[in-house]
């Protein structure tokens, strides 16, 4: 297990249109994370079949994920990028964890409750019960020291940790025990119909969300509609009354690095017209190049495809080094020996 550098890994589903939640959240930061640390970005398709997904809308958005990363600023040469269901290992590692889940863990986790509260109970399926098992082994299986994560993912960086504990426990040493690194401006962008509700890509509402894809007048659109509230205040706040405001200001702060006084001073004064006026100014400015970069990719399928080709090789040789070594921990009998 002898590495120069720390691993990371890290993913999103391409279960919809990617969202500025998952951009300042999770890419933003994975972009920086590439100078430092062997990095390992995938697409969890398997992952998005835990909730029912079109098929045509599945593979193209799987696509698209891949050039939204690129079009971010992940450089191809000095990471590895791929989809999940091209590592068979996510899958057979997916289900020796499951096997060590206890129920009670499953159960209690969040993202489980939400999502199946959104469904009817006899059409939640297995795999959304068992989606935290699949993503211990997508992480466990590079042995990343690090897991960079919006704070939605924070329990299910938990629930890794304590699987890898416990196998550990009763197998011997096999897994390293991830770290969560949580940005600290932007980790949980909120709706801009509902900030008190995290910023989805699968919410269906229209103004609910502004995706990395929009068109500047779309995102003005959004921006100008998001709620705010009467006290007509710009200022930081954890007040559920203020969430609209302080969303707002959490999406600037995310784009522009500044500290909360220096944001605050800036809109001393100003009203909540000026503020969203400002936010629609940093998003496109962020989102447009990106946007013209993501263009060029997605229009040469042929080299994207040669990305994840290439990122799954690179990925099945860490990934199958471990499966092996857990599976010798079992007690499974390996094929001829080996
Ligand atoms: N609102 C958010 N604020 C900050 N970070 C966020 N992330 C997601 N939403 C926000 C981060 O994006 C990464 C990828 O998430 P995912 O695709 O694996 O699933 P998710 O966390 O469930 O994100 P969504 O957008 O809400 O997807 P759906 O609607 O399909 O479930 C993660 O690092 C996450 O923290």
């Amino acid at each position: 297990m002898e590495q120069s550098k720390k691993r990371v890994l890290s993913g999103i589903q391409p279960s919809g249109n990617l969202t500025i939640g998952n951009y300042l959240g999770a890419l933003r930061q994975w972009v920086v994370e590439q100078d430092s640390y062997e990095c390992y970005f995938c697409i969890v398709d398997m992952h998005a079949i835990t909730v029912q997904q079109d098929p045509g809308s599945l593979r193209a958005k799987t696509r698209e994920v891949a050039a939204l990363y690129l079009a971010s600023g992940l450089d191809p040469e000095r990471v590895t990028i791929f989809v999940q269901s091209h590592v068979p290992a996510h899958a057979e590692l997916g289900w020796i964890l499951i096997c060590q889940s206890p129920l009670g863990w499953l159960y209690r986790m969040t993202q489980f409750k939400d999502k199946a509260a959104k469904q009817q109970q006899d059409s939640v399926g297995a795999g959304l019960l068992n989606y935290p098992a699949l993503m211990a082994a997508d992480i466990l299986l590079y042995q990343a020291h690090a897991v960079p994560v919006g704070d939605d993912q924070r329990q299910h960086l938990e629930f890794t940790r304590d699987l890898a504990q416990r196998f550990n426990a009763l197998y011997g040493d096999t897994f390293i025990i991830p770290e969560a690194m949580i940005p600290k401006a932007g980790a949980r962008i909120m709706g801009l119909d509902n900030p008190t509700a995290k910023m989805s890509k699968s919410e269906a509402s229209e103004y609910h969300a502004v995706y990395m894809l929009d068109a500047p007048n779309m995102v003005k659109k959004k921006v100008m509609r998001a709620v705010t509230d009467s006290f007509g205040e710009i200022r930081f706040s954890s007040e559920p009354e203020r969430a609209g405001v302080n969303n707002l200001l959490t999406i600037y702060q995310a784009l522009t690095n500044q500290s909360n006084a220096d944001i605050e001073e800036h809109f001393a004064g100003k009203g909540y017209g000026d503020l969203k006026k400002a936010v629609v100014e940093q998003i496109n400015n962020r989102l447009q190049p990106l946007q013209e970069k993501y263009n060029r990719y997605i229009n040469e399928p042929g080299y994207l495809d040669q990305i994840l080709a290439n990122g799954a090789e690179r990925a099945s040789v860490v990934a199958e080094k471990t499966l092996r070594l857990a599976k010798e921990r079992m007690g499974f009998v390996l094929p001829n020996g080996k």
